[in-house]
């Protein structure tokens, strides 16, 4: 598959920083025994990785906004495009040496998401979407997966943690959804569960309290493979609630049935 110019710059920008992100993944494991644990090492790891997105995507496309986890919003001379990123999704994961996260960029065009990567190092799994043009991973076309009962489905969720979200509504929505799938996982990247939907590996996933830069790239790629997907009010606003819910379109509205009340 012939990359467009803009997903080649993307993806230059993405592996750069996954080679210092994988790294330090190297290093943590060591640190683990120490009585503080690797939580300074791991910042600096993410910082660092953010630095070399934001150095590399501004040189490639100078003036286009930034919206970056650890650095906030950074006002472009563009005020059309803005780059959504999340050097290090999955950074409890990284933390404990778990290799499960991922690097997440999206290009968001005036309020459209436009372009996304989402990319595992440690698998070696680069997920790329450009609206209108579908979604891959390491060139392969993704397409979502074909289940339409529930009772056959793996659905991934996010648990809410300390201090954050409403540990009892997730409680609920938990014990909802148990009694009528295959089995619930959560793997700890929204950006890789989201990854994972588009190529078939979870038939649909539902979270509460993201970020954008959780789901910019990831939503893009649910829709660019062929899924559904809305926030936990059944609208097409995931950005500003934070919420999201997704899977084909019977997996969606067999979820939605279950959620949206
Ligand atoms: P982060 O690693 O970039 O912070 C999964 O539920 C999502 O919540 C992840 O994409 C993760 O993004 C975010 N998150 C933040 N703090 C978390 C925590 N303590 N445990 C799990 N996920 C967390
Ligand atoms: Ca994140």
């Amino acid at each position: 598959m012939a990359r467009s110019a803009l997903l080649n710059v993307m993806v230059d920008a993405v592996r750069k920083a996954a080679r210092s992100l994988t790294r330090d993944f190297g290093e943590v494991e060591n640190l683990q025994v120490s009585h503080k644990g690797p939580a300074d090492f791991v910042s600096a790891a993410d910082r660092k990785a953010e630095a070399i997105l934001r150095e590399e995507l501004a040189r490639v496309r100078p003036g286009y906004g930034f919206l970056l986890e650890e650095s906030g919003v950074i006002e472009g001379t563009d005020p059309v495009h803005t780059w959504i990123v999340d050097p290090l999704d999955g950074t409890t994961n990284f933390l404990h040496g778990i290799p499960q996260f991922a690097i997440s960029v999206a290009l968001q065009k005036n309020d459209q998401i436009v372009a996304g990567v989402v990319y595992n190092p440690i698998m070696d799994e680069l997920y790329v979407a450009e609206r209108g043009a579908g979604a891959f991973v390491n060139d392969r076309r993704l397409r979502v997966a074909t289940r339409r009962d529930l009772p056959e489905c793996v659905i991934g969720t996010g648990i809410p943690f300390l201090g954050h979200g409403d540990h009892a509504r997730f409680a609920g929505e938990m014990q909802t959804v148990m009694r009528e799938v295959a089995g619930i996982r959560r793997f700890g990247s929204a950006s890789l569960d989201l990854a994972w939907v588009a190529s078939g590996r979870l038939d649909g996933f539902w979270e509460r309290d993201l970020k954008p830069w959780d789901m910019a790239a990831g939503l893009l790629l649910v829709r660019e493979a062929g899924g559904f997907v809305t926030d936990m009010l059944g609208r097409d606003r995931m950005l500003e609630t934070g919420s999201v819910l997704c899977g084909n379109e019977n997996v969606h509205k067999r979820l939605s049935k279950l959620l949206l009340g």
